[in-house]
């Protein structure tokens, strides 16, 4: 009898966890964070814990989070992890005025170098929608043709950038994608951007200060703006040509920079450099849970570093492009 009980007991106790576990499954796959799944790789490197790792770079910041760059992660393996997820990878770009010609060579680049065997949303702003052009997409890969205002001077659509991001993520996009990336259109992928880039809230260091002291970066110095960074503050300098993450913490993200800008503005303030001043600002006190290093922003007028292995993202020569054209 008192085996009966304890059976009896123990199997509701099973039920119990079992509904339990489902439950937390279900919340997950309800954030759109799906539950890994088991790892079907088997052979690759063995991880050395007592050996240096292949890179030249730093490869973990003090807040724990990875550093990405060539060397620090098996492509087949992180495939073999995410590819079962059957994620969905939302890209952003503004294009307007000019700049729509810079949209076949971004997307033609894309199509090569971004997230291939993924399915992936291509979100590109215009005031011009006549004039993006129709380029060729691999299945599971579509492109929409956001409109937006048109205004005479760009200053005033780039300030609301992250208010045009948020937006468009809690109108559409957060059904769309489980992670979003919002980049510059007058650059191209020269090589590999995968799964490595994937995290909760993305950063990408800027090329022109990862050497530099952290006094010396361009941040916002004046206290009456709310980008307002001390000398003593700050770990990398970030560029806003690349952020990214899961859709909800960029919703959060984009949300906080623009509310930012906005405060600025009734203050009659506009910061050093504008967006990327508030979005330093916003990743000092919110830390990205992964950084990518400079080969996935780079400017393609700096020669390549040889402790960088390869450059996977980098501006176009926009003169020359503009002469092409
Ligand atoms: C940018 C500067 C001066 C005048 C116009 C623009 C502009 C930028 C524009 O007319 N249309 C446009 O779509 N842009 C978007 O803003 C592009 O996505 C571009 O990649 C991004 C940033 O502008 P950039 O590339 O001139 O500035 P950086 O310093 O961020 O590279
Ligand atoms: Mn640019």
């Amino acid at each position: 009898m008192r085996c009966h009980r304890l059976a009896l007991g123990l199997g509701f106790c099973l039920l119990v966890g079992t509904a339990l576990c489902v439950l937390c499954n279900m919340q997950l796959q309800y954030r759109g964070e799906r539950p890994f799944q088991p790892v079907v790789r088997t052979q690759y490197p063995q991880p050395k814990l007592l050996e240096q790792r292949p890179t030249d770079l730093l490869t973990l910041t003090p807040w724990l989070a990875p550093i990405v760059s060539e060397g620090t992660f098996d492509v087949e393996l992180l495939q073999s992890i995410y590819r079962p997820l059957n994620l969905t990878i939302g890209l952003t770009a503004f294009a307007a005025g000019k700049y729509t010609r810079f949209v076949r060579r971004f997307l033609e680049s894309a199509e090569q170098f971004f997230m291939p065997s993924y399915q992936v949303c291509y979100y590109i702003f215009t005031d011009d929608p006549a004039a993006v052009p129709w380029v060729p997409l691999g299945p599971g890969r579509t492109l929409s043709i956001i409109p937006i205002q048109k205004h005479p001077r760009w200053e005033e659509v780039s300030m609301r950038r992250m208010q045009t991001i948020s937006q468009h993520i809690a109108q559409r996009a957060h059904r769309e994608v489980d992670y979003l990336f919002c980049v510059n259109v007058d650059m191209v992928f020269r090589n590999h951007w995968g799964p490595e880039t994937l995290g909760d809230l993305v950063a990408a260091i800027h090329p022109g200060y990862y050497a530099m002291p952290r006094q010396q970066f361009p941040y916002e110095r004046r206290h009456e703006s709310t980008a307002f960074v001390a000398d003593s503050e700050g770990d990398f300098y970030y560029g806003r040509e690349v952020f990214g993450g899961r859709v909800d913490r960029v919703y959060d993200f984009t949300r906080g920079c623009h509310m930012a800008i906005l405060a600025d503005k009734a203050n009659g303030i506009v910061a050093a450099w504008q967006e990327e001043s508030h979005l330093n600002r916003r990743f000092i006190s919110h830390k990205p849970s992964k950084v990518l290093s400079p080969e996935y922003l780079w400017d393609h007028r700096k020669p390549q570093p040889p402790n960088l292995k390869l450059i996977r993202f980098s501006t176009l020569d926009k003169d020359l492009h503009w002469l092409q054209s």
